[in-house]
């Protein structure tokens, strides 16, 4: 799938909509989702233009992909969420539901959470 850069993430990624930042590093942005499904549900997106997990793998550098995973392990312990536990999501293309089509990894925390059925 081409890369749509008016996608709301691209926005954010750009300064063109607020967001509320929780992380950012050369290489990725984190922030709260704004439709927040558990207590702490926070978005950790790559900054290049990625749809999908395929795109990442095959085109992002090893430091931008490095970058996204330890991203994720920051977040959850900044959040104060790493102990107790959390979830880490991620929807891609139409059967998963993907709204947004920019890659990203949802953090679910904050409540003892369900168990994960597809
Ligand atoms: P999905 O995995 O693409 O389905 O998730 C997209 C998420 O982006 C979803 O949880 C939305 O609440 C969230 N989101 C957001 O945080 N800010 C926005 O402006 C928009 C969507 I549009």
């Amino acid at each position: 799938m081409a890369y749509d850069p008016d996608n709301v993430f691209a926005k954010i990624l750009r300064g063109e909509i607020p967001c509320n930042k929780v992380y950012e590093d050369a290489h990725t942005l984190a922030f709260h989702d704004i439709n927040p499904q558990t207590p702490t549900h926070i978005l950790v997106v790559p900054k290049g233009a990625y749809v999908s997990w395929t795109d990442f793998s095959e085109t992002a550098s090893d430091a931008e992909i490095a970058a996204l995973v330890r991203a994720v392990a920051t977040v959850a312990k900044e959040a104060g969420v790493a102990e107790q536990g959390y979830r880490v999501l991620s929807n891609v293309g139409v059967n998963a539901n993907q709204e947004v089509p920019h890659l990203h990894i949802h953090v679910f925390a904050g409540r003892k959470l369900g168990r994960m059925v597809p």
